[in-house]
């Protein structure tokens, strides 16, 4: 009698964990907006993914060269190094950013509805390790900033 309860339970165990490590978090989508903000502060992905996919699209209606959006990655510990850095003649397409192996991975400046999917293997992430995505246009990552997390 014991078994026949126990047995479907395990078998609906099974198959819940299996549809995990396929849904497994290793893309996620993220908006900038007008108000110059993040869809998201806390974006969480798998360990157990190869690499990681942010899918970013910039819905605000304002021109890249007035108020583009961008995401950039890196560890929150080279955050203020890298914000030091940002400088326009480095270019929209480099996110006003020199190229240095602080960056993670970055996309370049969006404008109104442009998109990004932008990748970065997990070879470049610890887990444990706090990073932070951020917007490299001056200005905005005082407020357009999160937490990025392999779990
Ligand atoms: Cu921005």
């Amino acid at each position: 009698m014991k078994n026949l309860i126990l047995t479907p339970i395990f078998a609906i165990f099974l198959v819940t964990l299996t549809l995990n490590s396929f849904s497994a978090d290793c893309s996620i989508s993220l908006e900038g907006n007008n108000m110059m903000q993040f869809s998201s502060t806390q974006l969480n992905f798998s360990s157990s993914c190869s690499d990681i996919t942010i899918k970013f699209k910039n819905t605000s209606n304002l021109a890249k060269e007035i108020a583009g959006h961008n995401v950039v990655v890196s560890k929150d510990s080279d955050f203020d190094a890298l914000t030091n850095m940002v400088d326009p003649s480095n270019g929209m397409d480099e996110g006003f950013l020199p190229s240095t192996p602080m960056v993670i991975g970055k996309t370049p400046f969006l404008g109104p509805n442009e998109t990004y999917d932008l990748k970065i293997s997990t070879s470049k992430l610890n887990s444990g390790q706090t990073y932070v995505f951020w917007c490299s246009y001056p200005g905005h990552w005082g407020i357009m900033k999160g937490n990025l997390v392999l779990n």
